[in-house]
């Protein structure tokens, strides 16, 4: 229930948290709902690394306190095989920037202090069931309340913010967008350890037994990730197993050990990619992974998601406010022209950081196509040597 004309924002995400913002901000009557408890919104690990022009955004509309304050900029990443290792300072490369370093917890709990403080309504504890009557002019979201009792929420939009599982996606009728799907045949353990960074740089390692990653999130807490076997489970190695794994890819015994400590958190990502087109269904229009989920391989995800939530606000607004309604007409075309070129590089990551052929958790690759190996290697060696190449790197990957 809002007035009936304003807007409904299903989820408290960054895609939800920055459009109710904003909506707010210029006197469109929102109100937020959110299945989880806001302790649980406020604490959900994920994200790290934002994009110069999500950092802009967010300063655009004065949510950017908690980054300039706590964010640092970061602008080295380290690429490692077995044998060599080489460092690109991308921050001097492509289009000068470097990303900010800024967990995506400390930036929804900044979003949501300040949407509460400013008089913004959020409800938590209520999970959209579905989107009625998104044909038509008067759309409404069948949900629980906390209590489990069914409620209706009616307004002029729902903005489906709601994530890849959500009541959003789920409501748009069979047929009436297209679902293009990408499934890239990988699956990371992304880990989070109570451990200072090991290196001062991204790290991004190429192994026989499979890919390791290593990012930091604050002087004290890191993230790695391990390439495992499709359908492992988050337990399948010990905390000592983790350790010696990681280790052995990031090649510790040569370019230095990795500080450790407790693995705090464990999931199973499975590295996939999907796009709808158009990002519209009449009254109900997507954002963030609601719109398009993309692989973590170039940490593209939360920018995405701060991006598509400025237009889509800024579109309800000159319709709402101004009666003006061709940027909600176009919002879906200006989202897909970047979500794809941010799919096209997260997939060239994909590929430039795994191998091909069988792989498992004890033995790694099995080296069957040594032809796609030599490829990956040459593809690394391009990066180390050209600056052309270095250029078009530290673009794409700071940029969305
Ligand atoms: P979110 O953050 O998933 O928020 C959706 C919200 O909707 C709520 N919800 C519902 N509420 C009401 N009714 C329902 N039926 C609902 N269903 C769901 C949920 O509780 C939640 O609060 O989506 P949003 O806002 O679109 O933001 C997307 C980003 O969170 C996501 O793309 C990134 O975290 C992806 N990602 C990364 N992105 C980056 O840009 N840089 C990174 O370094 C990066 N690292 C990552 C990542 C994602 C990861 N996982 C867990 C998939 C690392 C990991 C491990």
């Amino acid at each position: 229930m809002t007035n009936g004309q304003g807007v409904i924002v299903l989820g408290a995400g960054p895609a939800g948290l920055v459009s109710a913002n904003i909506l707010n901000d210029a006197g469109v009557d929102c109100v937020v709902l959110e299945r989880s408890t806001r302790e649980h919104v406020r604490t959900r690990a994920r994200a790290g690394y934002l994009a110069p022009n999500t950092v802009r955004i967010l300063e655009r509309h004065g949510l950017a306190e908690g980054v300039r304050r706590r964010g640092r900029t970061h602008g080295v990443c380290e690429f490692r095989t077995e044998t060599t290792r080489f460092r690109l300072e991308y921050e001097g490369l492509g289009a000068r920037e470097p990303h900010t370093v800024y967990p995506q917890q400390d930036l929804v709990a900044d979003l949501l202090a300040r949407y509460v403080e400013r008089g913004g309504r959020i409800v938590f504890g209520v999970e959209a069931q579905a989107v009625l009557g998104a044909d038509g002019p008067r759309p409404e979201v069948l949900a629980h309340d906390p209590d489990g009792a069914p409620v209706r929420w009616s307004a002029r939009y729902i903005a489906g913010c709601d994530g890849r599982h959500g009541a959003a996606r789920r409501s748009i009728p069979a047929g009436a967008v297209r679902r293009h799907r990408m499934d890239h045949g990988v699956s990371w353990l992304g880990l989070l350890a109570e451990a200072p960074p090991s290196l001062d740089a991204v790290g991004y390692a190429v192994h026989g037994r499979g890919f390791a990653g290593h990012m930091a999130r604050s002087a004290d807490v890191t993230r790695y990730y391990l390439q495992c076997e499709r359908g492992a489970g988050p337990d399948a190695w010990s905390e000592e197993q983790v350790w010696q794994e990681l280790s052995v890819r990031l090649g510790a015994d040569r370019f230095g050990a990795l500080r450790r400590g407790p693995i705090v958190q464990r999931a199973v990502v499975d590295l996939e990619s999907d796009v709808l087109e158009p990002l519209r269904y009449g009254s109900l229009l997507l954002a963030g992974d609601a719109a398009s989920l993309i692989s973590p391989s170039a940490a593209k995800g939360a920018n995405l998601a701060v991006l598509e939530a400025e237009l889509l606000a800024e579109a309800f607004i000159a319709e709402l406010v101004h009666g003006d309604s061709e940027p909600l007409e176009r919002y879906s075309h200006r989202c897909l022209e970047r979500i794809w070129r941010a799919q096209e590089f997260s997939g060239w990551m994909v590929r430039l950081l795994h191998g091909t052929g069988g792989f498992d958790n004890t033995h790694g690759f099995d080296h069957a196509d040594n032809f796609d190996n030599a490829l990956r290697h040459s593809r690394l060696e391009s990066l180390r040597t050209s600056r052309s190449h270095q250029d078009w790197f530290a673009e794409n990957y700071v940029g969305v």
